[in-house]
């Protein structure tokens, strides 16, 4: 339930953690320029240093070349820095504030229930960072600072969108007012959960040692053609429909990344390419790959030849983000009976 004084608005952010993968961009960027221009919400994009710095160490000077080369994804992509507000989390002082309020209203139990969490901390749970057990509450923070409506995400980020949800309930219940709205996440589309190229049953991932399990947005039209050769399959033709590819993850997901990068229905994939090898499938996607993904190359690194440029466009956005964070801040401190000078 949205109340309804809630303007429509969309909030999403992205860990400058590493490249990009065609994971983060069918999952959830190619979204983001979507629900832009549709122009029925005020967007929001955000590059989440805090949250980068939460599972391993971290060298500082790669932090701040891939928060500046996300940022120039953003754009490469399609995010219009006049038309959408797009910052940096940690210019914008306003999240860590909230997320302290948050740590309090969340319980140890919800965070540790958290799957990231267990994957991200595996066995060794207690050498794992407090930032890591927190992530959670900070990406609450995250929307509800905004007081976003709607969160494009991938099916990754689904538990997390939940807790959100408790959050913000829990907050206004123990307040005693609708302060803060039950955010909606949105995911939806063909690629929701793009999978790893070599073991289709593991989500892509930036963070993964192995680069031929994905495909950067940094990457070589050939290196993508490569991977995409390479990408682990199976001996049997493309079925005539959806149920044929079941028990079949990898040939599944080759599908999908077809129909995200095509903008057409997994179905209609198959109505074009039923009967076909995969030998003979992987060609057509890897030029549909390479003809989409070229220009945001290219773009990007236009782009990040000019890292004052980037700044100044990330500075704005910090500024913009402010206008908006501020006064919702200082609401929360009200209501919790912090005292304001
Ligand atoms: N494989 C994926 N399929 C669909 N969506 C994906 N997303 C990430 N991977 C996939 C979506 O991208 C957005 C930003 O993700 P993130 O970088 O903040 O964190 P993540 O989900 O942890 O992504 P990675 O690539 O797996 O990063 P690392 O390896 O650093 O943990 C989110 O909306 C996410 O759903």
């Amino acid at each position: 339930m949205t109340a309804p004084h809630f303007a429509p608005r969309v909030f999403s952010g992205i860990q400058p953690s590493g490249g990009l993968t065609l994971g983060n961009y069918l999952g959830a960027m190619k979204r983001f320029v979507t629900m832009q221009d549709a122009g029925t919400h005020q967007t929001i994009y955000c590059m989440v240093d805090l949250h980068a710095i939460t599972a391993t160490l971290h060298d500082p000077e790669t932090l701040r070349r891939n928060t500046r080369e996300l940022c120039a994804g953003f754009i490469a992509v399609g995010i219009d820095p006049e038309k959408s507000i797009l910052f940096n989390q940690s210019q914008v002082p306003e999240h860590a504030q909230l997320a302290w309020i948050f740590n309090c209203v969340a319980r140890m139990g919800w965070m540790g229930r958290m799957t990231q969490w267990k994957d991200k901390a595996g066995k060794n749970a207690e050498a794992a960072s407090l930032g890591l057990f927190a992530y959670p509450a900070l990406m609450a923070a995250d929307i509800l600072i905004y007081h976003a409506t709607h969160v494009p995400v991938g099916e990754d980020q689904k538990q997390h969108l939940e807790l959100t949800r408790d959050i913000a309930a829990k907050f206004n219940h123990d307040y005693g007012q609708e302060f803060f709205p039950i955010t909606e996440p949105v995911i939806e589309g063909a690629a929701t959960r793009v999978m790893n190229l070599q073991d289709g049953t593991k989500k892509m991932s930036k963070s993964d040692p192995s680069d031929k399990t994905r495909i950067n947005l940094t990457d070589r039209a050939d290196d993508i053609a490569k991977k995409i050769r390479k990408a682990k399959t199976d001996p049997d033709p493309l079925p005539e429909a959806l149920a044929g590819l079941d028990a079949r993850p990898e040939a599944r997901n080759l599908v999908n990344i077809y129909a995200a990068l095509a903008d057409i229905s997994p179905q209609a994939v198959l109505d074009q390419h039923q009967g076909a090898l995969f030998g003979h499938f992987k060609m057509a996607l890897a030029d549909l790959a390479v003809d989409k993904l070229s220009p945001i190359t290219t773009e990007m690194s236009r782009l990040m030849a000019d890292p004052a440029e980037i700044d100044r466009i990330l500075g704005r956005g910090a500024q913009r983000a402010r206008e908006i964070a501020a006064p919702i801040l200082a609401q929360t401190y009200d209501i919790v009976g912090m005292l304001r000078s």
